[in-house]
């Protein structure tokens, strides 16, 4: 099936952990959706043509509007196909709050545990990528030495969803999956891929072994494939749908027109630059030009960025 400016274009690569939380959402939605396979490290010229600088992965791209990092990604499929629901039941901002314990605390220790314990599953170039990106040492002796103590914690924290299925419930929020199931779910399926035997510290773990499969179950929904020229092409060729709109409310009276800069607020990166269209509790979308792709609107969440008004503006 061809892309146009409608499909779903997910920025992406097979083993990124990240990815997989935002293929698990599409499929309990049961979307169509076009896979771009993206660098794993940079350069990644065509990801940041289409964003101004920001470099993780995922990315969502809708014809000309390109939605950065999983929280806003889930938030606009949310909106566009809002059945099924991944908010699911009464518990409609927890899916979304307990992303940042999955996304950072209960991350973090899986990449420790992965990196620490595991064999060795990455290159130098990944290693020394990472490392200018953090502005820290990869420190692979420090990984080793806190990889045990680690375990204890993500045998605590994975503790607390068996504890939650432990009523029966099929999912972490009740009997429908949604995006706190996403969330939690594709750091144990990361660990599965790349440190298998990482998982023997949850072995007891019963109910979480069935809930991981009957997540794993529901799959990517319906993927193809597209080009990387080919996502450039059709976001040059598309114009974003998002509608200006000043938010009264917003703390520091930013709002439509205005020049800024976003970056994301833990380890930074590059800060991508462009005038606000809206903005929200939840989101600032901001348009910006590229000489390969045009005009696109790019938009992040608010919780995960600091949002700078540039100088003068
Ligand atoms: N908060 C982001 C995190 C995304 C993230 O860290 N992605 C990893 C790959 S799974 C990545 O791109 N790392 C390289 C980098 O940070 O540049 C989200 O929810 O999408």
């Amino acid at each position: 099936m061809a892309a146009d400016a409608q499909s779903i274009i997910l920025h992406q690569y097979d083993l990124s952990p990240f990815s997989e939380k935002a293929r698990i959402i599409l499929g309990m939605k049961g979307l169509e959706w076009h896979a771009c396979t993206q660098p794993v490290i940079m350069p990644k010229p065509e990801l940041v043509a289409l964003t101004g600088g920001y470099r993780r992965i995922p990315v969502m791209q809708i014809g000309a509007d390109i939605y950065c990092d999983t929280q806003m990604i889930a938030r606009e499929l949310e909106r566009r196909y809002p059945i099924p629901s991944i908010l699911v039941g009464a518990d409609r901002g927890l899916g979304f709050g307990l992303g940042l314990w999955t996304d950072r605390a209960l991350f973090q220790a899986t990449v420790t545990l992965v990196f620490g314990a595991g064999e060795r599953v990455v290159d130098d170039a990944f290693i020394r990528d990472r490392e200018a990106l953090s502005g820290r040492s990869w420190d692979l002796p420090g990984k080793r030495e806190a990889a045990p103590r680690v375990a204890e914690q993500l045998r605590a924290q994975f503790g607390w969803v068996e504890e939650q299925l432990s009523d029966g419930r099929r999912y972490l929020l009740g009997d429908q999956p949604g995006l706190a199931d996403a969330s939690v779910y594709y750091n144990i399926a990361w660990i599965r891929r790349v440190f298998p035997a990482g998982l023997a510290i949850l072995d007891r773990l019963v109910l979480l072994m069935a809930w991981e499969e009957r997540v794993r179950a529901i799959g990517h929904g319906t993927p193809h494939i597209i080009s990387r020229e080919a996502a450039l092409d059709i976001a040059h060729d598309a114009i974003s749908t998002e509608v200006a709109a000043t938010d009264q409310l917003e703390p520091n009276g930013i709002k439509s027109g205005d020049s800024v800069s976003v970056i994301a607020d833990d380890y930074r990166g590059e800060p991508v630059s462009g005038v606000v269209v809206s903005s929200s509790a939840q989101h600032i979308a901001i348009r910006r030009s590229d000489p390969r792709v045009g005009e696109v609107v790019v938009h992040f969440p608010r919780s995960g960025v600091f949002v700078m008004l540039a100088a003068g503006a």
